[in-house]
């Protein structure tokens, strides 16, 4: 028996439900209980009197004010959930992109006015304050912060959906530049103390790493599994609150942090070394201590697959804690009342963890833990790169998991059993569908454990579901096309336009009211006043003011001024070289060359905006960031160029960064190669706020595209198909020789003229470029993107037009809530009924 004391952190139990403890006065939502309750945080929670300086503070007590009353709420809508016994959904995810909450918050709780107004009274300028808040940067890009969308969405439907994840210390890493490349620095966020998080010490939960399986016969005589020798972590929960929209609903999002156990190394311990046994803490604790920044897979770290197994076992565990407090041991109706969601296969391991805890744990058969299993696992792809699977070696797995992998073994002799009385003998299509990719490094395949594993399996735009039958998944949708299904992204309006274009948000209001702001479909009623001059006036006004603020941002971050009267084009993403932003590099690079050459006649003035992050090890992104920064040097500081173009490189691109961006700008840039992107999500922030997107035929550009109309998006590009067919011949030297425009660029490009005192730096790009077998064919796709850019400046010209187009793409974005995204999960996937809490008494 290991020595070792239970969690120390149980706290003593009351011997019944304290009612007394409970019942509390509900607190006002007028200003006057509001500013009462901030200045009584200011000065006896915080201690600061009125030599205190800084807007933190503030802040802080702003914060508490606001979380109180989302207190009681959260409350009655966990004690209404529990009473009803409903059925539930777990969005399990390695990543959550909250962003910042208080305006969230505020919004949702219909308080923001009056604090903004109560707050001037205080002599303090609401929007200054909630400045003060960092993000919450838990995650790399569109995949998070889909989940952070999710969740509003769900709480504003009431539906009971409760996220799991991870409580990074250091959420993403912040960008700065210096010499134009991309230098990373921790992101401490939690450093000034977390207002919107509550620590349940109390539901801590133990994970097991290690040791070995053991065999033995159990009180029937059956032989049973038992995980031994393990080394153990625990898993501390931290809940933040996700309140609906002006509903009463607060719903969970439960981070898990690792804690050492206070069990010693006992032979350390009996050594004497008591200052090593305690230091080993740091291992158990290193388990959630930073997010990994890449946003495709990073293959075999150890510490990932910790992470993973650490997420998925804590939050099953606490499922059942839960399902056992409400309905006893009996497990039989489990299926039927719980769902989990994977958020993509990062938390696939869920899959196995589970058949364990049912057939270790609870003592089951494999057929019953098997149907509960593959009953309540659903699973979400959101890659269509081969090489962005994630596989795990088995070595790694049997080494860190052994029972897991014991577990997958038989899953896997199961299915392929299935698979071989459904073709038999075909011995190519076992090695192709068996979980275990052979080898002289054996493989454990993520994907096919989380479709095996799952009833559900969905792609998140129309083209990517399609795409993943025909190809990666192809096989597996012989086998059961019945469980494959598409979901097509979304994006939160009360976020990305209520709360981050207040202006827009007015003018709407006026118009049409506010039922846009939970359902949608209803901004299609702005749609007939595109046509009338007035409201376009007004409209214009509106965006003006919106690119200042954005020209500001601009200014103050990157020194350059951007002319609000100019175009806005905008490309913000995660830095990939599928998402091209080297296809707008070289764009700007051709109008620098046109001006120069004196071909600049009924110009469009533009100011061109890129950002995003490259994967620390992602060389040949990082180089991408360089040559923008370059590129964008020479163009601001030539004086023959002066006000026809600007390029800036924003810094450290973020959920706070994007709330000024989307509303400041006109042109979106949606500019991967067909079939590469799954879908993006950018795309519907920036149709929202009225932008037009320039774009290929690729994930959810082509459903963009689809409601708003082709004569408002500015297509370009090869398709799919085309892309497909134009691979097995492609000369990319050939193309750029008969493009007089791209020799142009090239050549400019090729003489350094971007990197006079650097000589070869760009050299790999160059010969990406230039490869045959380049994968995101960029030079296929110049000339048309030219075209379409030229479009793009002679629409630009006819202000009543744009106008015209930019009011349509935000008249015709109702699709692309997440509302409308999670009715859709709800209808096809969870079958949960919405539940309304008692309002507090
Ligand atoms: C996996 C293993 C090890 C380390 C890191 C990872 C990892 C982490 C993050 C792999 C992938 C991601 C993120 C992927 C992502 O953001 N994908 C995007 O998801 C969006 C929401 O569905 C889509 O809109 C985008 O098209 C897709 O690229």
């Amino acid at each position: 028996m290991p020595y070792y004391s239970e969690n120390h952190f149980a706290p003593l139990v009351l011997s019944k439900p304290n009612k007394k403890l409970t019942s509390l006065k509900v607190l006002g939502m007028d200003k006057k209980s509001l500013l009462r309750n901030i200045k009584h945080y200011y000065t006896h929670r915080l201690g600061r009197d009125s030599n205190c300086s800084t807007t933190h503070y503030p802040y802080m007590a702003l914060s508490f004010a606001v979380r109180d009353r989302l207190m009681e709420r959260w409350i009655s809508t966990q004690h209404s959930y529990d009473e009803q016994n409903c059925r539930r959904t777990y969005y399990l995810s390695l990543e959550f992109l909250m962003g910042r909450s208080l305006g969230n918050a505020m919004l949702n709780l219909d308080i923001d006015a009056t604090l903004r107004e109560g707050l001037l009274e205080l002599g303090l300028v609401l929007e200054e304050i909630a400045e003060s808040e960092p993000d919450a940067g838990l995650g790399n890009g569109g995949l998070g912060r889909l989940a952070a969308c999710f969740l509003d969405s769900c709480a504003t439907l009431q539906l009971p959906v409760k996220g799991y994840g991870i409580r990074y210390q250091y959420g993403m890493f912040r960008q700065h530049i210096e010499n134009g490349y991309q230098v990373e620095d921790p992101d401490h966020w939690l450093r000034d103390g977390n207002p919107w998080e509550v620590e349940r010490q109390e539901f801590t939960q133990r994970v097991s790493f290690g040791g070995h399986t053991e065999y033995y016969k159990d009180a029937l005589g059956l032989t049973r599994a038992r995980w031994v020798d393990t080394r153990d972590v625990l898993a501390v929960p931290f809940d933040t609150p996700v309140p609906g929209f002006r509903n009463g609903t607060v719903n969970t999002l439960r981070l898990w942090q690792a804690a050492a156990t206070d069990e010693f190394d006992l032979e350390e311990f009996n050594a004497g070394s008591y200052t090593e046994a305690v230091g080993s803490k740091n291992n158990a604790e290193n388990i959630t201590m930073v997010l990994y920044p890449n946003d495709s897979s990073e293959n075999g770290k150890e510490l990932r697959l910790k992470q993973q197994y650490f997420l998925a076992s804590a939050s099953l565990k606490d499922v059942l804690r839960k399902w056992k407090s409400l309905n006893g041991d009996r497990l039989d109706d489990f299926a039927a009342k719980n769902c989990f969601q994977l958020n993509d296969t990062h938390p696939t391991v869920a899959v196995a963890e589970l058949m364990r805890l049912l057939l270790d744990e609870e003592r089951m058969d494999w057929d019953s833990a098997w149907s509960i299993t593959s009953a309540t696992m659903a699973y979400t792809n959101h890659t269509l790169l081969p090489e962005a699977l994630e596989r795990w070696p088995v070595r790694l797995f049997r080494q860190l998991l052994p029972r897991l992998l014991d577990i997958i073994y038989e899953i896997n002799a199961r299915h392929l059993a299935q698979v071989a009385t459904r073709w038999p003998g075909d011995t190519a299509r076992q090695r192709r569908l068996s979980i275990i990719e052979e080898g002289p490094e054996p493989q454990v395949r993520m994907a096919y454990l989380a479709i095996i594993g799952s009833f559900s399996i969905n792609g998140v735009a129309e083209l990517h579901s399609k795409l993943l039958v025909e190809g990666l998944f192809r096989d597996f949708y012989e086998l059961w096309p019945e469980k494959f299904n598409n979901k097509t992204n979304g994006v939160t309006q009360r976020r990305w336009l209520a709360h981050c274009n207040p202006q827009l948000k007015a003018l709407l209001n006026d118009e049409i009211g506010d039922a846009w702001i939970s359902d949608l479909k209803q901004i299609q009623r702005i749609a007939p006043l595109a046509g009338r001059a007035a409201f376009r006036q007004r409209w214009a006004k509106v965006k003006r003011d919106n690119k200042k603020r954005l020209a500001d941002l601009v200014e103050r971050e990157c020194g350059v001024r951007f002319n609000p009267d100019a175009l806005f084009d905008v490309q913000v993403k995660r830095i990939h070289e599928y998402k091209r932003q080297l296809l707008n590099v070289l764009h700007c690079i051709h109008l620098y060359a046109r001006i120069k050459a004196d071909d600049s006649d009924n110009w469009t003035p533009r100011c061109v905006l890129l950002a995003g992050k490259a994967a620390p090890g992602y060389a040949q992104a990082k180089l991408i960031v360089k040559l923008i920064n370059n590129v964008a040097k020479v163009i601001n500081n030539d004086p023959q160029v002066g006000d026809r173009l600007k390029m800036a490189f924003l810094p450290n691109y973020r959920v706070s960064a994007m709330e000024v961006i989307c509303p400041g700008t006109d042109l979106s840039e949606q500019i991967s190669t067909a079939g590469k992107e799954a879908s993006g999500t950018g795309n519907m922030k920036f149709m929202m706020n009225g932008a037009l997107t320039i774009g290929t035929l690729d994930g959810a550009n082509i459903e963009i595209r689809e409601e708003v109309g082709d004569e408002h998006f500015l297509l370009f590009g090869l398709t799919e198909e085309e892309i497909k067919v134009q691979r097995h011949d492609y000369q990319p030297d050939l193309i750029i020789a008969r493009s007089r425009d791209l020799s142009r660029v090239m050549e400019l490009l090729e003489k350094g003229q971007f990197n006079q005192f650097e000589p070869g730096i760009f050299d790999p790009l160059i010969a990406a470029i230039r490869s045959p077998d380049d994968p995101w064919m960029l030079a296929a796709d110049f000339t048309s993107y030219v075209e379409a850019q030229q479009t793009a400046a002679e629409r630009y010209l006819c202000q009543e037009e744009w106008i015209r187009s930019a009011i349509l793409n935000c008249a015709h974005s109702g699709k692309f809530s997440t509302d409308r995204t999670m009715q859709d999960y709800n209808r096809e996937i969870w079958r949960l009924d919405p539940i309304r809490p008692q309002p507090p008494a």
